[in-house]
């Protein structure tokens, strides 16, 4: 076991090519500063890094599409992140930026050191190119017609109509979706990372010793592993981005995979000479915060190039969240469906953390989780405003009216059972919120918090120090303990709820100091005979207009997608999920006739074995029982579920279907399937048992 002598604490760079959104807020933003707030109470050695990532397709993208250069979309955008960041209290100690001249140099000299190693493969290959944009294109912006389907939008990775993975080469009459011009293949040399020669490292490091991290992240980069790595190409021909730093490669740029993420060594660098122990000394507890379609290239891709260059710390986590979407709906920033922070930030001024205390309540750390207006304001007025500052203003308001305003003496003969529990109760709560926070539980965390506070008013309606008449020394006790208690919770809360601890501290006029942890626990926080100012009013309640004008909102400035979501195109594609990127439901086909409907013969079945399909990542062999016979289907439902979980269920079959061979099987039929908002296939099944064999109408 090492033992840490610093930390850096990283949140994933969001891109400088449009606002932040609250997903990104409880995906990374938050949980990171909860997590260096914590560290810092503890007067632990902290740096938490982060800046704009401003290169790569998206900010291109949406250069061309409000026809201004890169640079302008990047200057505007950062300008706005980092002032809606700052405002939320996210304290971060360097918000760099991937553009500036030290992160060039760095990620240029990363990149000069893998070469001069030695550990690039260079290849040519033919790609897609567009000649009226000028730039060779992702294969998310390549368009034509699905080989499998016909569905003449199909994307060059994927056909979202019938789900086949596809190549752009698969496709038929590949178009751009940028400028909508046939393609032309062009020769191009790229300089690739054999990510497979890492295997049996990254087996050892990830599958044998992180077990300890979370399921979410250890399964994906486990699936990963198992299915084989492959080289990845470093580079891209790109006019914008770093420029790579060899002879001849005029037009190329670092891969933004490559350069974003040494942004975090460059931005240290920026913020202090002594970045090196940070980076390169083996006691350093390096934490990366991010949401789960970056998974990836921190688990996998950043540290083999860690690995491959050498000398520099691992990370020693990554627990990264789930998606948070947005009224029941994925947030889409093509769609304009989200709540975005530079808005929220000027709706409801000085309510940082009632934001901050609701994406934390529901932050989606084991699963994607839904944010709801009117679950905002419920957790606001009834947990923020009903439990938290409800109690604070009635220990300072009994202390005023009570206590002639200062803290009233302790009387410690006098303190009986329910004394003692309370303050039980503020030590226990300490170790645990530690606990909490230490192994990125935050909700729990956070919910310690307001669990204290509602003990806090419990113990204040067991005690009714208001009903106590010339009983001094019991007003006393209750009021000094109730006292107390509002400090520890100053304490407790500042890491979730740093606007309220200030708050706080400022209503018990005591200094900044008295937050840090260790004087977590102590019922000796505030002076006897101290006075105190009076209470502030640390939330405010929202009212339903509030709310009802934020859903109109998010609403009224929905759009309608036309083309493809062009937020996803450095990701992996296909099998990595993406939280930004929507499914566009297909147009209604042309109306045909009801005996073109009637020839089509559908079946009600019961899936009755399943397996898997060898060498077939995305098949099943299904066997399904249609009362009168049983029929073999291979369907293309691998991804989505095991065998186990499809046997037993009742499915709908186009029974009278061409047969078709699909890798040396004949499959019989189809089966009918939609698709969630996860992009997961669900099966379209009765809701109550139906008979095998009868007809569906
Ligand atoms: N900008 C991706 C994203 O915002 C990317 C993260 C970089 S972290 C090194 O989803
Ligand atoms: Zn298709």
């Amino acid at each position: 076991m090492i033992e840490y002598k610093r930390h850096l604490v990283t949140a994933a760079l969001p891109y400088a090519n449009g606002p932040v959104h609250i997903g990104h807020l409880a995906g990374n933003f938050l949980p990171a500063d909860i997590y260096a707030r914590y560290l810092r109470a503890k007067k632990e050695d902290v740096k938490f890094i982060c800046g704009t990532d401003e290169h790569g397709v998206p900010i291109t993208i949406r250069a061309m599409k409000e026809g201004v250069s890169p640079q302008d979309i990047v200057d505007k955008y950062y300008t706005i992140i980092h002032e809606s960041l700052q405002t939320m209290g996210i304290s971060f100690d360097i918000f760099s930026r991937t553009s500036k001249e030290i992160h060039h140099k760095t990620s240029q000299d990363f990149f000069k050191k893998l070469y001069d190693d030695g550990l690039f493969e260079e290849r040519e290959s033919e790609q897609f190119y567009d000649a009226e944009k000028n730039l060779f294109l992702a294969d998310r912006y390549i368009t034509g017609t699905c080989p499998n389907c016909a569905n003449p939008s199909a994307y060059g990775d994927q056909c979202e109509k019938c789900g086949t993975a596809l190549s752009p080469d698969e496709l038929i009459d590949p178009k751009s979706a940028l400028s909508n011009s046939p393609l032309v293949k062009k020769n191009t040399t790229h300089w690739y990372l054999p990510l497979q020669n890492y295997e049996p490292w990254l087996k050892q490091w990830i599958i044998e010793d992180h077990k300890d991290w979370k399921n979410n992240v250890y399964g994906q980069c486990k699936s990963w592993i198992d299915n084989g790595l492959h080289p990845r190409a470093m580079t891209r021909d790109s006019n914008w981005g770093v420029k790579v730093p060899l002879p001849n490669a005029e037009g190329k740029v670092l891969y933004v995979w490559f350069d974003a993420p040494i942004g975090y060594i460059s931005a240290t660098k920026e913020l202090t000479a002594q970045w090196s122990d940070y980076w390169c000394k083996e006691d350093t507890k390096l934490v990366h915060f991010l949401g789960k379609d970056n998974i990836v290239f921190h688990c996998i891709i950043f540290p083999c190039m860690l690995k491959a260059h050498g000398g520099f710390v691992l990370p020693e986590n990554v627990p990264a969240n789930e998606f948070l979407n947005i009224e029941g709906e994925k947030v889409s920033t093509s769609r304009n469906w989200a709540v975005w922070v530079n808005e929220y930030v000027q709706d409801f001024p000085d309510m940082q953390d009632a934001m901050r205390y609701v994406l934390t309540a529901n932050a989606p750390e084991t699963k994607d989780n839904d944010f709801t207006w009117k679950d905002f304001q419920d957790r606001n007025n009834s947990e923020l405003v009903a439990i938290f500052g409800n109690f604070v203003n009635r220990a300072f308001v009994l202390m005023h009216k009570l206590c002639g305003g200062k803290v009233p003496a302790y009387h410690i003969e006098s303190k009986d059972a329910k004394d003692d529990a309370l303050y039980e109760k503020i030590v226990h709560t300490k170790t645990h919120i530690g606990n909490c926070i230490e192994n990125y539980k935050f909700r729990e965390g956070l919910f310690a918090v307001i669990d204290l506070a509602r003990e806090g008013n419990k113990y204040l309606q067991d005690k009714e120090p208001w009903k106590k008449g010339d009983d001094q020394i019991a007003i006393d006790n209750c009021i000094h303990l109730c006292l107390q208690l509002c400090a520890n919770l100053a304490i407790y809360c500042n890491p979730f709820l740093p606007f309220t601890a200030k708050k706080l501290i400022k209503m018990m006029k005591v200094v900044d100091r008295m937050l840090e942890w260790e004087n977590g626990g102590s019922l000796k926080l505030l002076k006897q005979g101290y006075t105190l100012n009076p209470p502030e009013l640390l939330f405010r309640k929202i009212e339903d207009e509030e709310i009802a004008a934020q859903i109109e909102k998010l609403h009224k400035h929905q759009i309608v997608p036309i083309t493809a979501s062009q937020s996803d195109v450095n990701k992996p594609s296909a099998d990595l999920p993406t939280q930004t990127e929507e499914k566009d439901v297909a147009a209604i086909k042309p109306t045909i006739a009801f005996e073109d409907f009637d020839k089509i013969d559908l079946r009600v079945g019961t899936i009755i074995a399943a397996e898997k399909v060898e060498k077939a990542d995305k098949l099943l062999k299904l066997t399904i029982d249609l009362g009168m016979e049983q029929r073999t289907v291979v369907s293309g439902i691998a991804m989505h579920y095991t065998p186990e979980e499809v046997v037993g269920l009742q499915v709908t079959l186009v029974a009278n279907l061409a047969p078709r061979k699909m890798r040396g099987i004949e499959s019989n039929g189809m089966i009918l399937m939609a698709e969630n908002n996860e992009g997961k296939l669900i099966f379209i099944n009765p809701l109550a048992e139906a008979m095998n064999g009868c007809a569906v109408k």
